[in-house]
């Protein structure tokens, strides 16, 4: 195989942080134009999904449903707006539906539908069933000899649900070497920080007693989350979790860290703002 030279490893690496940013603008128009949705935690999450989908899954727009394609599974489904900017700037529907996001009867639904948006593999926004539904894909393709990556986006607040962690014993005994989890460790759930709320330290080793491959990342790297996504593939004997260190609201000032951001719409001044500051690439 041709090795990338550094030039060109630059150079994707700028163009994924420009459509991680342009993404984080088509959120927070999205987030403005409806009055409602979760900035915080899409903006934490947006450089890791960007590397996915216009990187790394194996995925075709015009055919959402084809049965060998990566998947990807938003356990935290609040993030919907971030999946839903992705999928259309991947070309799995028009850019123009992002404005009838959580419109009675349109495609893009409050929280993901599978039975609705082309692109989405799992219903979700009731947290915690992520990892459990992940392991059941990687048996299913193993069943049906496929050889398809699950992908899986957990929060650091909703590791604080018990299910979060049958699903991982299931996961580890089943041996599957398929699935790459992240978690988007951004320290802050919906009304505090996650340290004082309920903290989930030693996380590293909770993952590893589990029996899970563990690797810790900055979230916001390009080049650390496309090296763990390349390492996370190379485990062929036991999940990995990808502990991704975040900023709650990243690359807003105002929205940083803050968990008034969690699930509050910007204002027309504050969007402004925020896309000053996130530059974008239209
Ligand atoms: C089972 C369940 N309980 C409560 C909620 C309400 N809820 C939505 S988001 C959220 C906080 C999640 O925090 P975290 O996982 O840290 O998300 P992030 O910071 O990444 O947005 C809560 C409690 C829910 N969706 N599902």
């Amino acid at each position: 195989m041709k090795r990338r030279s550094s030039d060109e490893s630059k150079i994707d690496i700028d163009n994924l942080e420009l459509i991680a940013n342009q993404i984080r603008i088509d959120v927070l128009e999205m987030i403005h134009r409806r009055g409602a949705g979760h900035p915080g935690g899409s903006l934490s999450a947006a450089d890791i999904v960007t590397c996915l989908y216009f990187r790394c899954m194996k995925i075709d727009p015009k055919h959402p449903t084809w049965p060998d394609r990566d998947r990807f599974i938003l356990s935290k489904g609040h993030a919907s707006a971030l999946l839903y900017a992705a999928l259309a700037r991947k070309g799995f529907f028009p850019m123009a539906d992002l404005k009838n996001w959580g419109c009675l009867d349109c495609h893009l639904q409050g929280h993901p539908d599978i039975l609705k948006t082309p692109g989405v593999d799992m219903t979700s926004g009731i947290l915690g069933h992520g990892i459990a539904i992940s392991a059941g894909l990687c048996l299913a393709g193993r069943a049906q000899g496929k050889d398809y990556q699950v992908y899986t986006m957990l929060g650091d607040g909703e590791c604080q649900g018990g299910i979060v962690w049958e699903g991982a014993m299931l996961a580890a005994k089943y041996r599957c070497g398929n699935l790459s989890a992240f978690l988007d460790y951004n320290d802050v759930q919906l009304d505090g920080f996650v340290h004082d709320i309920m903290p989930l330290e030693p996380m590293v080793d909770k993952w590893l007693a589990f029996n899970w491959h563990v690797l810790e990342i900055d979230g916001h790297s390009i080049s650390e989350i496309l090296n763990a996504i390349e390492t996370s593939k190379s485990v062929k004997d036991k999940p990995t979790m990808i502990i991704a260190h975040t900023i709650k609201g990243k690359g807003v000032s105002f929205m940083e860290n803050k968990s008034q951001w969690h699930g509050k719409a910007p204002t027309q001044q504050e969007l402004a703002l925020a896309k000053q500051e996130l530059g974008g690439i239209s």
